[in-house]
């Protein structure tokens, strides 16, 4: 496909107006924003112009696709319901907007045969100006000691409440300079609230304190908060006393 204005657009209208009724939101990347800011190691392997895509999934996937999909598929081994959830959306609109198109979907939770993430998720969400990846490194006299803090995604308006699923490689389109990069939204600007979020994140991630690091406009619903904090082995238990 050639380059040109109509490209992110022609991409991106038609993977939203899919996804986005299910619950995911969708941001244009170029590759070389992301490979900019990583080692060699982890790059992909595409021209820096090349086309991605990062699909997050915002709180109401649960109850737009989630439920949905257990309702009408009953749940398949191995049993992996949000990722075949996921998959199942997401190759679902591949497939229909895109059946002429190479596209290289790479989810989170998938491995290369090196074990390396199939891609840096936390990455991909900041340099595409999804969502702010506050690191280690973006807290000035560091209160630690030397020790490794994880850093953590905020979106600005779901906070924590929300995941990174998927990174989709667009292999024959190429933009050039009519796709600029937009920076993140630092919604956690102060070094005192970034030490309090990379603390909640990374001492009481369970208590899930650090998702309202700032006031989410929707968080997950009480169904939902339960699903995700039952370990997966007890989740097939707790769906069926649902019903
Ligand atoms: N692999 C299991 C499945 O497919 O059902 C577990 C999936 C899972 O729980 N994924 C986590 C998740 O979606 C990690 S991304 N959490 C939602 C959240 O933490 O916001």
């Amino acid at each position: 496909m050639a380059a040109s204005p109509a490209s992110v657009e022609s991409v991106i209208r038609p993977l939203g107006s899919c996804l986005t009724k299910l619950g995911f939101e969708v941001y244009p990347l170029k590759v070389g924003w992301y490979n900019s800011v990583l080692p060699p190691s982890l790059h992909l392997p595409y021209p820096d112009d090349t086309l991605a895509v990062v699909v997050l999934s915002t709180p109401a996937m649960f109850e737009q696709a989630f439920l949905p999909f257990l309702e009408q598929r009953g749940i398949q081994k191995p049993c992996d319901p949000v990722d075949q959830c996921v998959r199942d959306c997401v190759s679902t609109a591949v497939s229909q907007s895109f059946s002429e198109l190479k596209v290289d979907v790479r989810y989170d939770y998938e491995l290369l045969p090196s074990r390396k993430p199939k891609f840096l998720a936390q990455t991909a969400a900041h340099v595409s100006g999804a969502a702010f990846y506050y690191q280690q490194s973006d807290v000035t006299d560091q209160p630690w000691a030397g020790k490794k803090m994880f850093g953590v995604c905020i979106h600005p308006s779901f906070g924590g409440w929300f995941a990174i699923r998927a990174l989709l490689v667009f292999e024959d389109v190429t933009v050039g300079s009519e796709l600029v990069q937009p920076a993140p939204p630092d919604c956690v600007p102060s070094r005192e609230d970034r030490i309090k979020l990379l603390e909640a994140f990374n001492f009481r991630w369970q208590d899930w304190s650090y998702r309202d690091i700032v006031p989410p406009a929707q968080t997950y619903s009480e169904r939902q908060k339960e699903y995700f904090s039952t370990a997966p082995a007890l989740r097939l238990a707790l769906l069926r006393t649902w019903g």
